[in-house]
């Protein structure tokens, strides 16, 4: 099977799964984890797959950003991102992928795609993920205050960023926005997308940093051979 078709197929069964849960969404604990994911590695995958158990949640939906407005730099092509999403989450049940940010042609701002899911998913608690670099950034998000209004927040531990400072500008926020956060102490992996984007370039492995079929999918369309 080649490559083209596991994207295909992957898409199919990620179908199936978002219309399962869109009809059983009443009452239900959805783990957000939104990303550029420019690609995503196992250090997203183990995130979530950790927050969602310790938490409870019934499912996490990977909302990958269509254009992001923070990002500085070119980013790869919004469906090659996505496509890597679905391919990293095809064995999972539990993983579910949206492309609400990917339809949408302006700036991917959090505070639209948390209104949108807050229209579907009416009786749904809402938890967004974020790593610690994440959360010490979230005061330059559009609406800030708002984005804390429409959802719980979890910040989980990143490999630089202590968990002391993590709570020190959690206190922070809660005092200011009085915001819904909490911190989570996630088991270290010190990955990151430039890193992995970084090893492409200089023709250097990822191998066992993002799942085999992401791998498979970057060589095969050739992305991050370019100084990107
Ligand atoms: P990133 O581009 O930082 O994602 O975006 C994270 C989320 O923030 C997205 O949903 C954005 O739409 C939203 N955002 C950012 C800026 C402004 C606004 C919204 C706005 O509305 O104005 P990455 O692909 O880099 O990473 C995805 C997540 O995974 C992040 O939360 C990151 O911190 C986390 N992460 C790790 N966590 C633990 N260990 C590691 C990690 N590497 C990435 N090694």
């Amino acid at each position: 099977m080649t490559i083209n078709n596991i994207v295909d197929e992957s898409f199919i069964i990620n179908q199936n799964k978002l219309k399962k849960f869109d009809n059983r969404c009443d009452n239900i604990k959805i783990g957000i984890m939104g990303g550029t994911f420019d690609p995503i590695h196992y250090a997203h995958l183990a995130t979530a797959e950790f927050i969602r158990d310790s938490y409870k949640l019934d499912k996490i939906l990977f909302i990958p950003s269509g254009n992001p407005p923070h990002k500085k730099r070119k980013i790869t092509d919004k469906y090659h991102r996505y496509n890597m999403v679905l391919l990293s989450t095809i064995n999972n049940d539990n993983f579910i992928v949206s492309d609400m940010e990917i339809k949408r042609e302006k700036s991917t701002y959090t505070i639209d795609t948390l209104k949108q899911l807050k229209q579907i998913y009416i009786n749904a608690e809402i938890y967004f993920i974020t790593g610690a670099d994440a959360i010490c950034d979230i005061e330059t998000w559009k609406d800030v205050e708002e984005n804390f209004k429409l959802a719980n927040f979890i910040a989980a531990t990143r490999p630089g960023i202590s968990l002391l400072k993590i709570n020190e500008k959690i206190k922070d926020l809660k005092d200011k926005y009085n915001a819904n956060i909490e911190s989570i102490y996630v088991p270290s992996l010190d990955i990151s997308s430039t890193y992995i984007r970084n090893q492409l370039n200089k023709n250097k492995t990822i191998r066992y940093l993002v799942p085999e079929l992401v791998q498979e999918y970057i060589y095969n369309k050739q992305i991050y051979n370019n100084g990107e």
